[in-house]
């Protein structure tokens, strides 16, 4: 199921023990004998998907073949274009693509300079009414730059960098308080932290959110990791 993202519930076995099909997945019962597992299809590389913790909506990055990286919305039964596209442009063919039927990304971006391939983060919902809630928070794994977009309707209002690190991130993370984490190459979990603000939602406090950039406290958790090894 190459290219497809998966929806079974593992908490209804069968008499077998193995998994089952939500009923409601978008392919229950296809003619055309299509895998009831498959939630969305047309994707190339996805590399981290999340929930949003209030809504619930799922946001998926996908990895572009040579230039154009995704966000997703990923909706039931939706085909994410690969390889009929990459990104918003037709990849096969290269000119005058068929679109019908195919869901565009939320947000591309090219690989110039030292971006080259999406790593998907999570809708912050770290700080109700500051800056960066309700954002969506993702990276590039080259650059290690760190970005913010805000989808409204459907359409991207805001995207920002909040910080260019010189970090390799394969991958976020968030606790119960959903509070966000920078998982890194360098073998240490970063805690994103939002500067205090005022409270005045909007674009602004992007600037300073800039400005302050990431608080990185590497030192605590390379505490965290040296009283845990020798636990
Ligand atoms: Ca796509
Ligand atoms: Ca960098």
């Amino acid at each position: 199921m190459l290219g497809t993202l998966l929806r079974i519930d593992v908490s209804t076995l069968d008499t077998t023990g193995a998994y089952s099909i939500p009923p409601d997945n978008p392919f229950v019962g296809a003619a055309d004998g299509s895998k009831e597992e498959i939630w969305a299809y047309g994707l190339r590389n996805p590399w981290k998907f999340s929930f949003d913790s209030l809504y619930g909506d799922l946001w998926a990055a996908d990895v572009g073949q040579n230039k154009y990286e995704e966000i997703n919305l990923i909706q039931s039964g939706g085909n994410y274009g690969w390889d009929t596209m990459e990104g918003f442009h037709c990849f096969e063919p290269s000119t005058g693509c068929d679109q019908t039927g195919l869901e565009l990304p939320v947000f591309e971006y090219n690989n110039a300079g030292d971006d080259c391939s999406v790593t998907g983060g999570h809708l912050y919902r770290g700080r109700p009414n500051k800056g960066l809630y309700g954002a969506y928070v993702y990276a590039d794994y080259c650059s290690g730059r760190l970005w913010a977009l805000r989808y409204q309707g459907d359409a991207v209002v805001d995207q920002a960098l909040l910080i260019d690190s010189n970090l390799t991130i394969p991958s976020f993370g968030v606790d119960e308080d959903q509070s966000l984490y920078i998982l890194a190459f360098d073998g240490k979990i970063y805690r994103f932290v939002e500067p205090p603000l005022p409270d005045v939602p909007g674009l602004t406090q992007w600037g300073f959110i800039l400005l302050a950039g990431l608080l990185i406290l590497a030192a605590a958790w390379s505490g965290t990791r040296r009283s845990r090894a020798a636990a």
